[in-house]
């Protein structure tokens, strides 16, 4: 079975055969905010594709034929070529379909939502080092708080990028390529407990509502217990995390 809520190949898993024709492949997790931004511009372009979950704690040996990183996203076409990096699946994505183009023609805009996400990619490390630190102890506490901290300075920069736009999105009045780009981190806010990080960021919590009514983002919508369980598991390196829930 493939699709967003398949279970995942582990090892010893056979290999899936060629793409069919006129579709496109995603290799993904169900969890996976990289993944995500692949998906969300399959979905936003309405491109046909099937989905294949790799079970990350246990990885399937042909997987790294794919990527040797043996990292998810992976794209695959139709005539077995192999894209992996999730901006550059997103990229090769908006470059071969057709439909709404997601990144702007116009070369300065383009280059200014590149800019956006280079500065995005140190709140990226920050929203990812909290979640391994969801404990009780007294240190644990304390670093939270430090990282909430200077989650809260670099959202303020997002904040001022929107107030500067006088726009409800980052490249403009309608979503475009850097908002899928970003959104992942931001669907995990609820369960990493950072939605007090956006309290004193007003554009940014609108921004946050205005992506939610998004039909792409609404279409692999999951809710904060289900992080809240793959992130358990995940921690505890279970084989079982990548499938938490099904
Ligand atoms: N730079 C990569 C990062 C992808 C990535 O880190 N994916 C994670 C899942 S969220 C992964 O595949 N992890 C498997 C591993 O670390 O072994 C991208 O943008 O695609």
């Amino acid at each position: 079975m493939s699709g967003v809520s398949a279970r995942s190949l582990a090892k010893g898993s056979a290999p899936p055969g060629p793409v069919p024709e006129g579709k496109i492949r995603v290799y993904s997790m169900r969890f996976c905010p990289y993944a995500r931004r692949t998906l969300l511009v399959l979905k936003a372009k309405g491109i046909g594709h099937e989905i294949i979950n790799i079970n990350l704690k246990n990885k399937p040996d042909w997987f790294f034929k794919k990527n040797p990183l043996g990292l998810v996203p992976v794209l695959e076409n139709s005539q077995g070529q192999l894209i992996y990096e999730s901006v550059i699946t997103c990229e090769y994505l908006d470059e071969v379909y057709p439909g709404k183009k997601l990144w702007p023609d116009d070369p300065y805009e383009k280059a200014c939502q590149k800019i956006l996400l280079e500065s995005f990619s140190k709140m990226l490390s920050l929203m990812l080092s909290f979640p391994r630190k969801l404990n009780d102890s007294k240190q644990n506490k304390e670093e939270c708080a430090g990282i909430k901290e200077e989650l809260r300075k670099e959202f303020s920069k997002l904040e001022e990028v929107l107030t500067n736009k006088k726009t409800t999105f980052f490249g403009g009045n309608s979503v475009s390529m850097i908002d899928y780009l970003i959104w992942p981190w931001f669907e995990r806010q609820e369960p990493g407990e950072l939605t007090e990080c956006v309290s004193h960021t007003p554009k940014l919590k609108q921004w946050m509502t205005a992506m939610r009514e998004d039909p792409a983002v609404s279409a692999f919508f999951l809710d904060a217990k289900s992080y809240q369980g793959f992130f358990r598991l995940y921690l505890q390196n279970s084989h079982e995390a990548c499938d938490y829930g099904l």
